[in-house]
């Protein structure tokens, strides 16, 4: 008796804890969220989802549209991209990306479309069939405390383009890279990967010209 009694106390504790809806349910995206010049968008950890019928599946096909699109100066942080993630974040000059996680990165991350600096502090990067940041401007891009695993390449210059792009690693952890770290065609860009740890990583720095890569304080595990 004592032992079904708590039997029906505990299938009743359990009816009542179970959440009629997830407690935090994705926000689907249909239009492509723009954050305006200078502006910061806070998703105070809030988990986007792209339609896929609007913005792309998050699959290898190239023409599908960011989740978001940042001005010039915009900043953009905890935020989590889930799944699909179509194309990602789109910034048209410098923009500032703090905190946010691509859970399963879409056809890539994020996308440089104009040139500026891509600051990126924190977050993480996870299955990333290819690329995750797309560089299709001169510019700089910096990231620092940032964890990537199951990618392709955490950085790549667009295929064939010459326009010098700084790319700096510092402080990441980055592990089941299929192809390489940092990849560029371009003989001006530099690469630098500092105080990261790395596992499973096929190349760190791949098509850099001589003398334009370095690194310090690496660990490999
Ligand atoms: O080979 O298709 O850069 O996703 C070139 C690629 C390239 C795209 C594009 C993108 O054009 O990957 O922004
Ligand atoms: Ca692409
Ligand atoms: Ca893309």
């Amino acid at each position: 008796m004592r032992r079904f009694v708590s039997l029906v106390l505990f299938a009743a504790l359990v009816v009542t804890l179970a959440p009629v809806t997830p407690a935090h349910a994705a926000t689907v995206v249909n239009s492509t969220i723009v954050v305006p010049k200078g502006q910061v968008y806070d998703g105070k950890g809030q988990t986007f989802t792209a339609n896929p019928k609007t913005l792309g599946d998050g699959s290898q096909a190239e023409g599908q549209k960011p989740v978001f699109r940042l001005e010039a100066g915009a900043t953009l942080k905890n935020v989590i991209i889930g799944t699909p993630a179509a194309d990602g974040v789109h910034c048209y000059g410098s923009c500032n990306i703090e905190n946010v996680t691509w859970s399963d990165v879409g056809e890539d991350a994020l996308t440089l479309k104009k040139s500026g600096t891509v600051n990126i502090t924190g977050g993480a990067a996870y299955k990333a069939y290819d690329k995750v940041f797309q560089i299709n401007a001169a510019g700089t891009i910096n990231i620092k405390n940032f964890r990537a695993d199951d990618i392709g390449k955490l950085v790549r210059q667009l295929g064939g383009s010459t326009y010098k792009v700084v790319m700096t690693v510092d402080n990441c952890n980055i592990s089941n890279v299929k192809d390489a770290i940092l990849r560029t065609d371009g003989k001006d860009s530099t690469g630098k990967i500092t105080n990261t740890r790395y596992s499973k990583v096929k190349t760190l720095f791949k098509g850099f010209a001589s003398g334009k890569t370095s690194q310090s304080g690496n660990t490999q595990y």
